[in-house]
């Protein structure tokens, strides 16, 4: 069909290729997405808790929602989609994907499991993590961050992710803790937080700016910037192509509003069958 062969032929001219995945990467491996039912917890919206002012109101109803996501993505695998990119960021698949390009794709990734980075064989360049990850503190005192995969990430929060039980409210000495040195200042999750600043932006932009061909994986374009950059691509004169179980306004089977493709249907399974 048309869109198969001009797309294969734009991966095929393309020289700087630029990779944007969203939660929809993440759903084969059992994440829930931001919206739709996914994005409750425990009655709350995902949204209300993912802000600096909720983990100043109350730390202790955040941690319990970052102790539940960080618990439900331990025990998840990375998914055959994750695979595909992980593969891509290596230079052998990357050229025989895209043969013309400077260097293998740049890959920037919204999601903060950490499966894109599980995926990763020898080799394979890690994603740009825009909005951190779950798997990494700050202490709000020191400033200190640092990978953390404790598993509970404190003793206190154990059995909170059990949502079929009461919402229990840890004390804030149990929540987790700062261990650099005598600190023990209150640590929160290093993920960027609505009315954040996104600390990666201006070497994200760069690639944004040069890129002709952008990838969009399962995101529904709806948080920015990011949500920006494929028309940012495209008013450069690059193209896009946007991967999504469902269309955002005004698709079509052939393109939504704001892409030059539009494959729908699964990522897993669009995107090794679009690559070829
Ligand atoms: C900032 C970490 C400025 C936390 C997250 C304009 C410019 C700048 C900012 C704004 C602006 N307008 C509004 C803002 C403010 C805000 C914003 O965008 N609000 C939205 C709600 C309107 N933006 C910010 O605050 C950003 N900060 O710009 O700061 C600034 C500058 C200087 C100084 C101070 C401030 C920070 C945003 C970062 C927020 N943090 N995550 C956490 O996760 O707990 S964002 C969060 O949503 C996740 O990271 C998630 O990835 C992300 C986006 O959602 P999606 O990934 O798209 O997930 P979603 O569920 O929405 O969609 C899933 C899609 O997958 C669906 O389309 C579905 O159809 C599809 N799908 C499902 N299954 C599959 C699939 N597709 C294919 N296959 C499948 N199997
Ligand atoms: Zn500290």
């Amino acid at each position: 069909m048309a869109q198969l062969s001009t797309f294969r032929q734009a991966l095929s001219q393309s020289r700087r290729p630029l990779i944007l995945a969203g939660a929809g990467l993440s759903a084969a491996s059992g994440i829930p997405t931001f919206r739709g039912a996914g994005g409750l917890w425990r009655s709350h919206d995902a949204m209300s808790l993912a802000t600096p002012q909720a983990f100043r109101a109350d730390p202790a109803r955040v941690w319990a929602f970052y102790h539940y996501r960080r618990e439900v993505c331990l025990k998840a695998k990375p998914n055959g989609a994750h695979d595909v990119v992980a593969r891509l960021s290596g230079r052998e698949r990357a050229k025989e994907v895209f043969p013309s390009a400077v260097d293998v794709p740049t890959f920037v990734t919204q999601n903060v499991d950490g499966l894109s980075i599980r995926a990763l064989e020898e080799g394979e360049k890690a994603p740009i993590e825009m909005h951190g990850s779950l798997f990494r503190t700050r202490c709000t005192s020191c400033g200190t961050e640092k990978p953390n995969f404790n598993s509970p990430v404190s003793a206190g929060l154990v059995g909170t992710e059990d949502l079929s039980k009461e919402y229990r409210a840890v004390p804030l000495e149990d929540l987790p803790r700062c261990q650099e040195r005598s600190c023990g200042g209150l640590l929160r999750p290093a993920v960027v937080w609505f009315g954040e600043s996104i600390p990666e932006l201006s070497r994200i932009s760069q690639h944004v700016q040069r890129a002709d061909l952008v990838l969009v994986l399962g995101t529904s374009s709806t948080v920015y910037p990011a949500a920006g950059f494929a028309s940012e691509v495209r008013s450069r004169g690059g193209k896009a192509a946007v991967f999504n179980l469902e269309g955002t306004l005004g698709s079509s089977e052939e393109s939504d509003g704001d892409s030059d493709w539009f494959f729908r249907g699964p990522v897993e399974e669009m995107l090794p069958w679009a690559l070829g």
